[in-house]
């Protein structure tokens, strides 16, 4: 599975006001993170696509999109997850046939679903197609917390290869890393990029690097070659940029840096709301400072 290593921007997604898919946006946007954010691959359908807003038609048609554009050049990750699972099953086959390198899945959100259940859902999705699962792990949004031997449990499996890791838990992440030192491991915070790296990750998925991948990928390289003081004056640029990408309100900001270098990254979908002039007049500031 070390193919599947290295930098992966979760993928934007441009809608039109009236919360359609902009389909060429999109395919602009696949272009614009292979032809100058040097990227290693793409994670589609995260929450980054504003996913769980979809139908499964839609989410279908992005698949279709981001590998119709991608041309092969790099790696693609579908992610699949949803509560209804029998969704899931239907995307996952729909992805593999398609012939995404990989799909994931968050874990099953809302309910408080019990351990076993949660690996029943894995199993299920996974054993319905002939495809890599990459665990989508993300407690401060689905409140799913596991533990090093559950996610040993759910490796016992072996196609499910790895887990993006989107927590800010390091001590969590050093003793996955030392109990499974042949599964994939993906940072998920971009922010904490640098920490993860020396922990030793083997790539990062973040929303960030469809405008900052340059600056992700020098990160990730000089912290796996020891050059620490150097990585890290390039994560703090890096985060100076990502707070101001939060306080303007992230995936409104990472569309409209997106418009500013060129790319039809459209809006986003409701609910989320659409974007403010304010909004826009910051995205210049911050476009200005740290992305041009
Ligand atoms: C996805 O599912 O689309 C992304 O992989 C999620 C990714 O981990 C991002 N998390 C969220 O948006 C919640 C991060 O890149 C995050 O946006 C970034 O670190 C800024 O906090």
């Amino acid at each position: 599975n070390a193919d599947m290593r290295g930098i992966f921007s979760a993928l934007l997604v441009s809608y039109n006001e009236d919360g359609s898919i902009n389909e060429k946006g999109v395919r602009e946007i696949v272009r614009h993170n292979i032809d100058n954010m040097k990227v290693d691959g793409l994670y589609v359908g995260g929450s980054t696509g504003e996913n769980f807003m979809l139908s499964t038609e839609e989410k279908k048609r992005i698949f279709e999109i981001a590998k119709d554009a991608a041309k092969n050049e790099i790696k693609l990750i579908a992610q699949v997850g949803s509560i209804n699972v029998y969704e899931s099953v239907e995307l996952a086959k729909f992805a593999t046939e398609l012939g995404y390198d990989a799909i994931s899945a968050v874990t099953p959100f809302y309910y408080k679903f019990s351990f076993n259940e949660i690996k029943d859902y894995y199993n299920t999705i996974i054993d319905s197609v002939d495809n890599r699962l990459i665990i989508y792990s993300i407690p401060f949004l689905t409140g799913v917390d596991m533990s090093v031997e559950q996610f040993g449990e759910l490796f016992e499996n072996e196609k499910i290869i790895g887990v993006k890791f989107t927590a800010a838990d390091f001590y969590l992440l050093e003793r996955l890393r030392k109990a499974y030192p042949n599964h994939l491991i993906y940072a998920g915070f971009d922010e904490m990029m640098l920490p993860a790296t020396v922990l030793g990750v083997d790539g990062a998925i973040g929303s960030t690097f469809n405008v900052n991948g340059i600056r992700a990928r020098q990160i990730f390289d000089l912290a796996k070659e020891g050059k620490i003081e150097e990585a890290r004056e390039i994560q703090h640029i890096t985060n100076d940029l990502i707070s101001a990408i939060l306080s303007n309100g992230l995936y409104a900001t990472l569309k409209e840096l997106l418009k500013l270098s060129g790319v039809d990254a459209g809006y986003c979908r409701k609910p989320m709301a659409l974007t403010t002039d304010a909004q826009v007049e910051e995205a210049k500031n911050i476009f200005d400072k740290y992305v041009k």
